[in-house]
């Protein structure tokens, strides 16, 4: 893929930490030390969502849930190596891709985006994997509500997370209409395992390594049908440990925090070295 103008689409499920990883960005890119890979380009236009986030952290506390149509779209130009880019998260809470996957239905906003996208970057947040779809938890809910199900059609509406990602894959390839004749090679995917920072019985291991270990059959369905160059999997904190929602921690010092870990696993403080990652330098 030629890399000039790239417009990478962020997409990921509620709690995955897209708004966190826009805010730190966005604080590494307009206050950028020498030393760092990337710049910002020019100040968004939106910046009501990267200011809530910067505000939260300033006082040490953990985000809030993006509120569903409580934003448009954040849109991020970044200048890196000479060239640029453009990072855009359709920003409307993660429930729009949970309908995207239940309901297959997009809204306009999000068609254009993925039309107009070259690049994906996937989150997901290991520690939260079955939550949302916890076959227990939504058992006990038909129970307690008393409704008469047979097992089959318990079963039929669990999918897992698994089947979830290869859905979302699916539908986001169906809107890209890139069908799967050949090998993908025309569109980067970076699975980003988010939160790294709470992942358990990590060390030692590449970010590859634990996707194939956590999500297996996703993982499988990933390398069949993408070309090896074109597939990434790293790892992200954009927070870099763990927050309490009311009680802030004075200590908290966000313009210190956050790390990425690249497909070999190094880890590098700079934020804006996920560019690096997109523009294949490193
Ligand atoms: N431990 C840890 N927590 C994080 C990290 N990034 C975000 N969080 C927390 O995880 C929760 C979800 O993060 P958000 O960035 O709000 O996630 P989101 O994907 O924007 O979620 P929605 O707005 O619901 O779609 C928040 O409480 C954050 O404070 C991280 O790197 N590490
Ligand atoms: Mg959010």
């Amino acid at each position: 893929m030629s890399k000039e103008n790239i417009s990478i689409l962020v997409v990921g499920k509620p709690n995955s930490g897209k708004s966190g990883f826009f805010g730190q960005l966005y604080n590494r890119l307009e206050y950028a030390e020498e030393g760092n890979f990337a710049k910002l380009l020019k100040t968004p236009e939106n910046k009501i969502a990267l200011d809530k986030v910067t505000s939260r952290y300033a006082e040490g506390k953990a985000l809030e849930h993006t509120p569903v149509g409580d934003y448009d779209k954040i849109e991020l130009s970044i200048h890196a190596d000479q060239k640029s880019l453009k990072l855009i998260y359709p920003d409307y809470g993660g429930e729009q891709i949970n309908h995207l996957v239940e309901n297959r239905r997009l809204g306009n906003n999000w068609y254009s985006a993925i039309q107009n996208s070259n690049e994906w970057i996937l989150f997901i947040r290991l520690s939260d994997l079955n939550k949302s779809y916890d076959p227990i938890q939504k058992f006990t809910k038909i129970v307690q509500s008393g409704e008469q199900k047979s097992k089959d059609e318990i079963e039929e509406k669990l999918p897992s997370d698994q089947a979830y990602y290869i859905e979302l894959i699916q539908m986001l390839l169906f809107y890209k209409e890139i069908g799967f004749t050949s090998q993908i090679s025309n569109l980067e995917l970076i699975v980003t395992l988010t939160c790294w920072d709470e992942i358990e019985n990590k060390e030692e291991k590449k970010p590859n390594e634990l996707l194939k270990e956590h999500l297996p059959l996703f993982y499988e369905f990933l390398i069949q049908n993408w070309v090896k160059t074109s597939l990434k999997v790293i790892g992200i904190s954009s927070q870099g440990r763990s927050l309490d929602k009311n009680n802030g921690d004075e200590e908290y010092l966000f313009e210190e925090e956050g790390f990425i870990i690249n497909s070999n696993g190094e880890k590098n403080n700079d934020l804006t070295s996920i560019l690096k990652i997109v523009l294949d330098e490193n």
